[in-house]
């Protein structure tokens, strides 16, 4: 039998040195699944509750409050349930917390079990965690949407939009895609070096310049694009997350929210952002925008959508927060194409694959996410493979925290061998 002898949770630091929840679940036989819980910065409104203690420790940031939800009240709960019943506990744990944001006992309490009870099921059957989750059928290693640029909440940096990707559109392999993005990124630090530009870094490992414009940003994009030999569109792409919805105020997009330079400010109606984000992928190798548009400006979605949607991928991540109510209003509009998909804005593991699934059904495409602040947990990269999603974005090619999920994914590469596959980007 695989049953869950012990739960114990413990408080750990995030790759900002904030507080988070780590669960090991113990199964009889004493074999380990340990797990721990990523945390945004940039969050959508529907989220699932991340609980924080609001005291004197940590800033008022600690966790304790979700470490013993996991040790007094779940736990007890669980102990001598099977791992391989992921659905049955995750249930479990929706009933026991019994509210919509699972605020009484925390999305990082029931995510840090959820993901803990699939990894030690995953090596009770003495099987690869992607191979567990999605069987023989698991073999293709997602496009990496690189970050290279921070900008918004992620850096001190003046630019409006929070993140700029660089997309690998064409590789043999998956080790050949980030080695690819890797030349490009050095590329442009030696770039921004030579203009005196700041190479310091974001949360999510990219550059973070003070550029006052989007245009710059992109400029120097293309820049790093052709002298480190690639072809724009051909062989590497561009992606961006706006995450729109923290600098929209009062019905405007306001561009000038994180500039330093206050006379310039600029504020664009629903229309004029929208003009603008389609005269950028015009005029630069965008394939893919992120949040382009307020989480609640489902009417501006809908124009974003019927713009560009069929040349660009339009990804919901604020818009939809994961989840399968969220996103099937998101389809019966005919708003976005795609979403991103986080393990925390739901909360347990079996919740995150229905609306993969939904997704699927619905040819949205999933892009599997980290947040900003993250651990060294490489959950996320198995997920991807196990449920062939296609793309993964988990940031820069540098710190332990991005290039864990990386690295992860260079050995499902090497495990599978010649079953392994890349398509490379698939959209439209
Ligand atoms: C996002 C994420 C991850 P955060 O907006 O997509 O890049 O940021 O985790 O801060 O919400
Ligand atoms: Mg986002």
């Amino acid at each position: 039998m695989r049953k869950i002898k012990k739960i114990k949770a413990r408080q750990i630091l995030d790759s900002r040195g904030n507080p988070t929840v780590e669960v090991d679940v113990i199964t009889n036989n004493n074999v380990l699944g340990r797990a721990s819980v990523p945390s945004g910065v940039s969050k959508g409104k529907e989220e699932s509750v991340e609980l924080r203690d609001y005291g004197e420790s940590f800033l008022g940031k600690g966790v304790f409050k979700a470490v013993q939800n996991v040790n007094k009240i779940i736990a007890p709960e669980l102990i001598g349930k099977s791992v391989l019943d992921q659905e049955y506990i995750d249930q479990l744990m929706l009933d026991l917390d019994g509210t919509k944001n699972k605020k009484r006992l925390g999305a990082n309490a029931t995510l840090g079990i959820s993901l803990a009870v699939t990894k030690a099921a995953a090596k009770e059957l003495k099987l690869p965690l992607y191979k567990y989750m999605g069987g023989i059928s698991s073999n293709i290693l997602p496009v990496p949407l690189i970050n290279i640029i921070n900008g918004g909440k992620h850096s001190d940096s003046s630019i409006p939009f929070q993140e700029f990707m660089i997309i690998p559109v064409k590789a043999n392999n998956f080790f050949e895609a980030i080695q690819m993005g890797h030349k490009v990124f050095y590329q442009l630090k030696d770039i921004l070096h030579k203009k005196g530009f700041s190479t310091n870094l974001g949360d999510e490992g990219g550059f973070s310049p003070s550029f006052n414009n989007i245009e710059d940003v992109l400029d120097n994009l293309l820049e790093a694009i052709h002298m480190s030999g690639y072809e724009p569109y051909d062989h590497i792409g561009l992606a961006l997350d706006c995450a729109a919805s923290e600098f929209y105020q009062d019905n405007q997009y306001n561009y000038s929210k994180f500039e330093k330079v206050k006379e310039r400010e600029i504020r664009k109606s629903r229309e004029e952002h929208i003009n603008y984000l389609s005269y950028l992928t015009k005029r630069y190798p965008i394939l893919s925008i992120e949040d382009g548009m307020d989480q609640n400006d489902w009417e501006g979605w809908k124009l974003l959508t019927h713009e560009i949607g069929k040349e660009v991928q339009l990804v919901g991540d604020d818009l939809f927060v994961t989840k399968e109510e969220k996103l099937s209003q998101g389809i019966k509009k005919g708003i976005a194409n795609s979403i991103l998909i986080k393990v925390n804005q739901v909360g347990t593991l079996t919740e995150t694959i229905k609306t993969v699934n939904l997704a699927k059904k619905n040819r949205y495409n999933n892009i599997i996410s980290h947040r900003s602040g993250e651990t060294e947990d490489t959950f996320i990269a198995d997920f991807s493979v196990a449920f062939n999603t296609g793309q993964i974005k988990a940031g820069s090619i540098n710190r332990s925290e991005r290039t864990s999920k990386y690295n992860q994914l260079f050995r499902i590469e090497e495990i599978l061998g010649n079953n392994s596959y890349y398509p490379g980007w698939i959209f439209p």
